[in-house]
């Protein structure tokens, strides 16, 4: 493989810039919701962190009263909020996971802005409709994220280490990996939510290149799992 051909800038970020939102979630530990969302098509990046406390650099060992959440870009065109809110909360209970480990393990959103917030009620109004009760989760304005240490970012792909040597070619820099797109439905697909069959599919419709997307194909193809 020729790294002149593509170095992992001209390839990420996948989609525009513009229009992409943003959503921070706690949902107990934060391995599992990383790889969840990370496999949804209109996803583009995931992150890992702690939010919500006030103690100064929080760490996974220091979390102070800070708790474990994943950092969401996602672009409303291909997956909304409303989409994404429903994932959220069909895949943890909130009542479950309060009151243990004190704040490690929250149910916990963030909003960006006013339509977010108003996205909130109407997705809980429906919810409740629906008869599924009021969620024990704390809901207020995004006010700041601390990215959690390496070996927490896309902890499930990293089981893998023949994908994260491969992966390391076209992304070389923790950063490179953390932003990327198809390394976020990797980790999808380490945690068995997704298979390569829709990941290849989805990244034919990807705003890249087409010689670059057929060197990611490739590259995919070549990890031994
Ligand atoms: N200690 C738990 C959760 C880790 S998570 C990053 C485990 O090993 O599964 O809180």
């Amino acid at each position: 493989m020729n790294k002149q051909v593509m170095q992992a800038s001209d390839s990420e970020p996948f989609f525009p810039m513009s229009n992409v939102q943003t959503v921070t979630l706690g949902m107990g530990c934060f391995w599992s919701p990383e790889s969840l969302f990370g496999h949804l098509p209109g996803v583009i990046r995931t992150r890992t962190g702690y939010a919500g406390g006030t103690s100064m650099n929080p760490a996974y060992r220091q979390m102070g009263n800070h708790t474990e959440t994943v950092q969401l870009d996602f672009s409303p065109g291909i997956i909304t909020f409303d989409e994404i809110l429903e994932v959220f909360w069909n895949n943890h209970n909130p009542v479950n996971i309060n009151n243990y480990k004190g704040r490690q393990y929250l149910s916990l959103l963030f909003y960006s802005d006013d339509k977010q917030r108003e996205t909130i009620q109407h997705v809980l109004r429906r919810r409740k409709e629906q008869g599924r009760g009021e969620p024990e989760t704390e809901i207020a304005p995004y006010s700041g994220f601390h990215l959690a240490e390496d070996k927490h970012q896309k902890y499930y792909l990293k089981r893998f280490p023949n994908a994260i040597e491969k992966l390391n070619e076209w992304f070389p820099s923790q950063d490179d990996l953390n932003n990327s797109t198809l390394v976020a439905r990797l980790n999808g697909l380490a945690k068995g939510y997704t298979n390569l069959e829709r990941i290849l599919n989805e990244m034919g419709q990807w705003p890249i290149r087409s010689e670059h997307q057929k060197l990611i194909i490739d590259l995919v193809k070549q990890i031994r799992w």
